[in-house]
């Protein structure tokens, strides 16, 4: 097969771009080291809650267009689409990039282009990547095309974003950015801006950045609102009415392998500069305590009170539970000697043992709803008030209807709501 594209990581991200390009005109190698990882794809597509992404797979796989291996073949564009965890110092983890980068090196030729589309520390294509590349003997500006070109698709939404959402492309001279847009064109419609790699990543990490300012500062209000006795998500809803406001809602944590934790990418180059960020983070962790006290409020003490947790994924509709709240929300009632037990219909291999919503709820003191789950909604107040032993409930996402709660006979709060607390 002569390749043109070829995708190292077959992720959230590389699969459906590795995708796309196949479906566009471009003969594609979609590479991952894991074969459980392939052997998934080619019996399912692509994950459950993306079926969208599973069709265009299964489309391109049996066309032709897109081949998996477990190595790269020569190709005239490489994308790395490799996962850069946060390592227990708080640093980026680059060694999957760097991994990816050493198995591309051997097939690389003069005239390629390298394309890293991972979370990076601003510097890493011109420092790193770079590097690499130069040890293998090529010019970085002269011989290849080197690219920082971020995804920026949420979670559960992927496809409808990558065909639409504005991109940025950042070369490391401007010749590279040019050469990527007009690939990438091949199917993104939002428009494509250029600029340098060290930019195009700050911009990566900035942008999620804002958005873990922004829900901090919520936060930070549903604390001081509990204290004021006013509820925080009136207040917003009030506040946003300005035309020029725009404060995102508070909840039981920032979780997800992004949000939670490109800020970190920041603050570890910043020298102690990045101290809004830095503070954000702390009261973005913090709110898994929040939920803790409020439990306690609401039970005195905890030990041996059993406390149902509805919801491990970090968000709702997603069956992803990196850095979740929830798992905090656990350990913390664990310290107390809560009796706890979790549900998640959408987690389907989890951390911690899952329960049915039946089992979950059964003779339990409180229940915590810690996920905005759709399936939540649901919930009949009535039904359940038959199975627990008393009739509470903590909406830290406040999705639940209140009056329909109260009307049962639950004694219903959300987080940050200090008109009842
Ligand atoms: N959250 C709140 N309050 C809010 C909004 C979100 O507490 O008002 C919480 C969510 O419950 C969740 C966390 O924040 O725990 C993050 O969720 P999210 O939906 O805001 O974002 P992610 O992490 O799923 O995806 C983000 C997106 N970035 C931005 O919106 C700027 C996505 O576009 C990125 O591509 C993705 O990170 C990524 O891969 O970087």
């Amino acid at each position: 097969m002569n390749v043109d594209v070829c995708v190292i990581g077959l992720g959230y991200i590389g699969l459906p771009t590795a995708a796309m390009f196949a479906r566009h005109g471009y003969s594609v190698l979609g590479v991952d080291v894991k074969e459980e990882v392939l052997e998934k794809i080619l019996a399912d597509g692509g994950p459950a809650e993306e079926p969208a992404l599973a069709s265009l797979v299964k489309g391109a796989l049996s066309d032709g267009s897109l081949c998996l291996g477990g190595k790269p073949e020569p190709a005239d564009v490489f994308i790395l689409c490799l996962p850069t965890p946060l390592r227990e110092d708080k640093k980026a983890d680059l060694s999957f990039v760097e991994n990816g980068m050493e198995s591309i090196l051997p097939f690389i030729k003069k005239g390629d282009m390298v394309i890293l589309e991972s979370t990076v520390p601003p510097g890493t294509t011109e420092g790193l990547i770079a590097e690499m590349v130069r040890g293998k003997g090529f010019d970085p500006c002269g011989d290849l095309d080197l690219v920082f070109a971020p995804e920026r698709v949420m979670p559960s939404n992927i496809l409808e974003e990558l065909e639409n959402l504005d991109r940025v492309m950042g070369g490391l001279t401007p010749g590279a950015a040019e050469r990527a847009r007009d690939l990438y064109a091949a199917f993104v419609k939002g428009r494509i801006v250029l600029t340098d790699a060290t930019t195009a990543e700050f911009v990566k990490l900035v942008e999620n950045s804002y958005r873990d300012v922004n829900i901090a500062f919520a936060n930070e209000l549903a604390v001081l609102a509990m204290g004021f006795g006013i509820d925080i998500w009136e207040a917003v809803t009030i506040a946003n009415r300005h035309p020029r406001v725009n404060i995102l809602y508070p909840g039981p944590g920032v979780g997800g392998h992004c949000i939670a934790v490109d800020p970190y990418f920041i603050i570890e180059k910043s020298g102690g500069s990045a101290r809004l960020m830095a503070e954000a983070r702390r009261v973005n962790d913090s709110m898994p305590e929040n939920v803790v006290a409020e439990a306690e409020r609401l039970l005195g003490d905890l030990k041996g009170r059993k406390v149902a947790v509805l919801g491990i994924a970090y968000k709702g509709n997603v069956g992803d539970f990196r850095q979740s709240p929830s798992l905090s929300i656990i350990e913390r009632l664990e310290e107390r000697g809560a009796v706890w037990k979790a549900h998640d219909p959408h987690v389907t291999s989890s951390p911690v043992p899952l329960v049915s919503i039946e089992e979950a709820l059964e003779g339990v003191d409180l229940i915590i709803v810690a996920t905005d789950h759709n399936v939540f909604l649901e919930l009949d107040p009535d039904e359940l008030g038959e199975k627990v032993a008393a009739r509470k409930i903590l909406d830290t996402r406040h999705i639940l209807k209140r009056n329909e709660w109260e009307s049962a006979g639950w004694e219903f709060q959300y987080l940050g709501d200090g008109k009842r607390a």
